[in-house]
């Protein structure tokens, strides 16, 4: 095809990118990162991030098809099986980059691995987003993700089971890849609701297993511009809820929803919950976690919120038990915001993004990609975050 300088070289950011522990000297390495501006340290981080972070990174898996390269690991969906702790990692690739031109990847719809090419020079080209090529009114992604399961006995160290198949894009809607994977347990059986990226948009797509080898594919639940789906792990009355996120940017915006459903396909009953806010940590987008967490105070959503400027903090929603539509209290600064090396530097700096953890009492172990390159993981207090809870008005005590 056409062809164009990679994304970070045609930015001239060829960049030493620093990794360390948080609060440390970072060690100096050279890789291609986007560094944005850097952001000031806040005092109300809630997370006690693993001193082990990144438990993962590219070099740790190999690419799924020879002529591939990891670029870059994210957001994990998290489960307990068969006494382990699972990981669902979204794996994102491209075919190693040469001078002068963009290469990635796209499928077929029959499942065939397709390399489109682009040359530097080639006014019509955009690539300030190094998540995504803008091509003569067109837009691709740089990577092509699919997902990759890896299990842990102590959920620290991870590693894939022998003869582990990757979970890929299939069919005409999943032809750029299959992103960030939401994992809820409900009734034996598990439900992975996640991104669904083709030419025809963005949507949520729904796979169920009961022993993560046989899947079956319900299709897309949540049509175009839609993601960020995270299902409640039980019903409330005689109906089945998800949050979603759909986009209407020409009036409205990126904001959070709750679907109904009889049956965990067929979703009504839409409601906007949660605005972005202006003047907020989470004034440009916002979009639900995992699961939410069933609390005596109601249930609590960990989301995320990022500025125009594309920061991504986590914050929290606690949702009235029984009337989930009913935001009770909402965070007014962030639970979690970057602020090591790993979380403010890498492929897509400035990121904190999760849409998985584990429960056990009070305590929650959050997974999250950081700055869209590397996985991590942090503890958290389910009573610290209640507390650091502001009310919403006009919310019944
Ligand atoms: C998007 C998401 C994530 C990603 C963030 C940050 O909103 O879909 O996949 O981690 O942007 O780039």
């Amino acid at each position: 095809m056409i062809s164009a300088v990679s994304p970070l070289s045609a930015a001239g950011l060829f960049l030493k990118a620093y990794f360390g522990l948080p609060q440390q000297v970072c060690s100096l390495r050279t890789v291609n990162v986007k560094i944005r501006s850097p952001q000031r340290l806040m005092m109300n981080d809630l997370a006690q991030r693993f001193a082990e972070n990144p438990i993962l990174r590219p070099q740790d898996l190999r690419p799924s098809v020879a002529g591939m390269e990891v670029t870059c690991l994210l957001n994990p969906g998290v489960f307990r099986y068969q006494g382990k702790t699972w990981l669902l990692v979204r794996v994102a690739e491209r075919p190693a980059q040469v001078e002068g031109k963009t290469s990635f990847p796209i499928l077929s719809p029959d499942g065939r691995l397709e390399i489109l090419e682009f040359k530097s020079d080639d006014p019509r080209l955009d690539l300030s987003d190094p998540r995504v090529i803008h091509f003569d009114g067109r837009d691709y992604l740089t990577t092509l993700s699919h997902l990759r399961l890896l299990a842990s006995d102590d959920g620290i160290v991870f590693s894939e089971p022998e003869n582990n198949q990757a979970m890929m894009g299939s069919g005409e809607l999943e032809t750029y890849g299959i992103e960030d994977c939401r994992v809820t347990q409900i009734d034996g059986n598990y439900f992975l609701t996640y991104t669904q990226v083709s030419s025809h948009g963005v949507g949520v797509g729904l796979r169920t297993t009961r022993d993560w080898k046989h899947f079956v594919h319900a299709g897309m639940i949540f049509a175009p511009h839609n993601k960020d789906c995270a299902l409640f792990e039980e019903k409330i009355g005689d109906k089945y809820y998800a949050l979603h996120r759909p986009s209407s940017p020409e009036l409205g915006g990126n904001y959070i929803w709750l679907a109904e459903s009889p049956d965990l396909v067929h979703w009504g009953n839409h409601r906007c919950i949660a605005h972005s806010r202006a003047g907020y940590w989470d004034s440009a987008r916002v979009g639900a976690g995992a699961a939410p967490i069933r609390t005596a105070e109601g249930w609590l959503e960990i989301y995320h919120g990022a500025t125009k400027e594309n920061r991504y903090c986590l914050g929290a929603l606690l949702l009235d038990l029984l009337e989930p539509w009913r935001v009770l209290a909402r965070s007014e600064t962030p639970i979690m915001e970057p602020s090591t090396c790993y979380e403010q530097e890498g492929f897509f700096g400035q990121v904190i993004f999760t849409n998985g953890h584990l429960i056990d009492g009070d305590r929650i172990t959050i997974y999250y990609g950081a700055a869209d390159s590397v996985i991590c993981a942090a503890h958290l207090s389910i009573q610290s975050i209640l507390a650091s809870l502001a009310p919403v008005a006009g919310a019944k005590a």
